[in-house]
């Protein structure tokens, strides 16, 4: 039996063989791959935060437990992701232009491509004109942007204007999300939807295209 309290502290440490070691196991004994991510995995990146603040943990520390979370992540999506045959939708995700954060982001696409969803990953730092292009080339009709720094925020409204500009905002529900963005705020930037979570974007994105 595995302890799984070994995942939270190999992600703490930057351990990602361990982590990707642990997560197979665990796997290998029928454990959720949501329990993993929820209980293990997620807390450990909010202690890495924590650490970040208060001087304990410095740039290299954060990039070993974004490697290891990553790592056994990679593991997980495929069965996060597990789905139906027919896609209720296609969506273009990315990190918003400035903003090189993409855990949250990746396991967002996951989840919504368990929910059915057909996800193009546009990756990060993703420009306006990018999503634009996802809407008008590949036929996206939802957009998800992540943003996990106050001072990329701004870039979700910036996408939004441009997509208005662009002449397409009719065609292609927007929803958005990471740790600064609230409902408050977009709702101020004119987006169709909002989650604080990777499992909450999915209702949020069937609650934007079904109304
Ligand atoms: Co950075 N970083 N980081 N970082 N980093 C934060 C975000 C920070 C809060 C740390 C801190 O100070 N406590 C802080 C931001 C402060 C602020 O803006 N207020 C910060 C900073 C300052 C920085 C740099 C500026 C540091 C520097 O260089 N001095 C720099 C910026 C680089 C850039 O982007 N231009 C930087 C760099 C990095 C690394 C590259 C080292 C690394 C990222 C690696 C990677 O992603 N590949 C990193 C990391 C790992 C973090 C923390 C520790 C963890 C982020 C994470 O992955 N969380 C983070 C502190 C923290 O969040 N506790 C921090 C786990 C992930 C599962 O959660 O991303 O929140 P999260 O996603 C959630 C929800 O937010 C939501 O669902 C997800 C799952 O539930 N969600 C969505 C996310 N996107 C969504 C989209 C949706 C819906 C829901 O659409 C519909």
């Amino acid at each position: 039996m595995q302890d799984l309290q070994q995942l939270h502290e190999a992600i703490l440490t930057g351990n990602a063989k361990s982590a990707k070691a642990i997560t197979e196991a665990a796997l290998a004994e029928g454990i959720e791959p949501l329990k993993l991510v929820q209980e293990f995995m997620m807390p450990a990146m909010n202690e890495v935060g924590r650490r970040f603040e208060c001087n304990e943990y410095f740039v290299p520390e954060l990039l070993l437990s974004a490697r290891a979370m990553k790592a056994a992540l990679e593991l997980l999506r495929p069965l996060l992701a597990a789905r139906g045959a027919e896609p209720v939708g296609r969506v273009a995700i990315g990190t918003v232009k400035g903003d090189l954060h993409d855990i949250g982001k990746n396991l967002v696409g996951a989840m919504l491509e368990g929910g059915g969803y057909e996800v193009i990953d546009l990756g990060v730092n993703v420009t306006p004109e990018q999503f634009i292009t996802a809407v008008k080339e590949k036929r996206a009709n939802i957009i998800a942007m992540s943003a996990l720094l106050t001072t990329t925020m701004s870039a979700m409204k910036t996408t939004i204007d441009a997509i208005k500009a662009a002449g397409i905002r009719d065609q292609v529900k927007i929803i958005i999300g990471g740790a600064p963005i609230t409902e408050k705020f977009a709702g101020e930037i004119g987006a169709d939807g909002f989650s604080e979570s990777a499992a909450g974007a999915v209702s949020a994105a069937h609650k934007a295209v079904n109304g």
